[in-house]
């Protein structure tokens, strides 16, 4: 690998520790090694650009004490044609001469010429060690010097490497979907059939099935979505065009069916206030790149808006605030070609692979292309950030494992066990058995907030693999 090296520390991409039980995937820079090492971490904004000069305002420090108001940086030859007055920058000095600077969301190492003049040697561009933008980096430097960042810097490789067991449910489901629906902190499991939903508790050894308990005897529809809908912490359920309230004890059909597009032009359906009046609105992603939201409680539909037109067709989306630098509401759209992040309210361009997850050396989509079949949210590690699965054909698949900060590591393989060519194939059944039209959901079945994978196949298996987490590492 080209090691090279910022403020003294190599960089050289994503290391991974291999062993066969015990594997984690690092970072090789540490953000948090390099806001130690640093003797001062300056935040600024570009304040004007003549030429190679740049004259950067410092509105705030991080760590150490400003040299001045403001600081000069000479782009020198590496100079960065779309740096505009009004960007962020971060400027990460060294105990040396050197220093990184973050600007026009890219990294570039730099000579400090004086305690208040810098000159930039090289572009290291958008690395494994963070990949985010100059804004974000702002934010999570000011967020290590008052002790609250929570920025992942090393995932598990191993996953869903629990054992499994195979349940009998009806053939040839639907839909398959999860949701805690009564709150003993074990998901429940639903099952669509064409003509009827089975809601199952898999927690045991057979299925337990609640479907008649819970209010959904003679239920049915061609999509399921679980959310909460009228905002009293339950997940209610929108089982094709009819809301199903969860009262607690049962779910109860509520209101008239709601006028939505038909399941089949929807890439992704979530629940979430977009309005900003605390109530929830359903959110709609449609096949040609609309995103359509419908206000609740009354589901009309408020503003439709183009996220991307034309280009290779989404295979999958799916939607979270988990995905967003700031917590703002996203949706991650996977083709057969690239993964990318949409926020909705504009906030900032949308993200593909190498802004998610860095310049890979393992695995570069951009040239390669993903051959991506399929993708899932899951919580693999049990943070509560959703984190997501791309199934790749007949190659494991990426997952991206969610650092915060809209930042993800690329586990390259991990889902490489689901796969007929696929490493640690064992006997589990999805191996060699999965078609096109077989189901996943992730699942926390066990309550140990380790989402596990259920899979539900045509001929009626519904084959629950746990994701039992490995202990920790030293
Ligand atoms: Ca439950
Ligand atoms: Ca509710
Ligand atoms: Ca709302
Ligand atoms: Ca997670």
């Amino acid at each position: 690998m080209n090691a090279r090296r910022l403020l003294g520390i190599a960089v050289a991409g994503v290391l991974l520790a291999a062993g066969s039980a015990q594997a984690i995937i690092k970072v090789d820079v540490r953000m948090s090694d390099l806001y130690a090492k640093a003797s001062q971490v300056l935040i600024g904004q570009v304040a004007a650009v003549k030429g190679t000069a740049l004259t950067v305002k410092v509105t705030s420090s991080a760590k150490g004490s400003p040299p001045g108001p403001a600081i000069q940086v000479d782009l020198g030859s590496v100079a960065a044609a779309d740096v505009a007055p009004g960007q962020p920058a971060v400027v990460l000095v060294g105990r040396a001469k050197g220093a990184a600077v973050h600007l026009a969301d890219r990294w570039f190492q730099a000579d400090a010429v004086s305690p208040t003049s810098f000159r930039l040697t090289r572009e290291e561009g958008v690395t494994v060690s963070f990949p985010g933008r100059t804004a974000t980096l702002a934010r999570l430097m000011l967020d290590y010097q008052v002790g609250k960042a929570h920025f992942l810097q090393a995932v598990e490789h191993n996953v869903i490497g629990g054992g499994f067991k195979v349940l009998k449910v009806g053939p040839a489901p639907a839909l398959l979907a999860s949701a805690d629906v009564n709150g003993d902190g074990k998901d429940e499991v639903l099952i669509g059939y064409a003509d009827r939903v089975q809601l199952a508790d898999v927690s045991g050894d057979a299925v337990v099935d609640l479907t008649a308990a819970r209010g959904l005897a003679g239920a049915s529809g061609d999509g399921a979505v679980f959310g909460d809908a009228n905002g009293d912490g339950r997940p209610d359920l929108l089982l094709g065009s009819r809301w199903y309230e969860n009262t607690g004890a049962a779910f109860a059909a509520t209101g008239g069916p709601v006028a939505l597009p038909p399941v089949g032009e929807r890439l992704a359906t979530a629940l979430d206030d977009v309005t900003g009046d605390k109530k929830p609105d359903l959110l709609v992603l449609l096949a040609s790149g609309d995103v359509q939201v419908y206000a609740g409680p009354a589901w009309q539909k408020v503003s439709t808006k183009s996220l991307w037109q034309g280009g290779e067709p989404a295979i999958a989306a799916h939607f979270s605030r988990d995905w967003g630098a700031d917590r703002e509401m996203c949706v991650m759209v996977v083709t057969r070609r690239q993964a990318t992040r949409y926020a909705l309210d504009g906030s900032e361009p949308p993200a593909t692979f190498e802004r998610l997850a860095g310049r890979s050396e393992s695995y570069k989509p951009e040239a390669d292309g993903l051959a991506a079949v399929f993708a899932m949210p899951i919580d693999i590690n049990g943070d509560g950030l959703l984190d997501y699965i791309i199934l790749r054909e007949n190659q494991g698949g990426p997952m991206l494992v969610n650092r915060g900060y809209g930042m993800f590591m690329d586990n390259p393989d991990a889902a490489g066990h689901w796969q007929p060519s696929g490493r640690g194939r064992g006997p589990w059944p999805p191996y060699g058995r999965y078609t096109p039209t077989t189901k996943f959901v992730a699942a926390d079945v066990y309550g140990d907030k380790f989402d596990d994978l259920v899979v539900a196949t045509d001929k009626g298996d519904l084959v629950v693999k746990s994701n039992t987490p490995f202990p920790p590492h030293p």
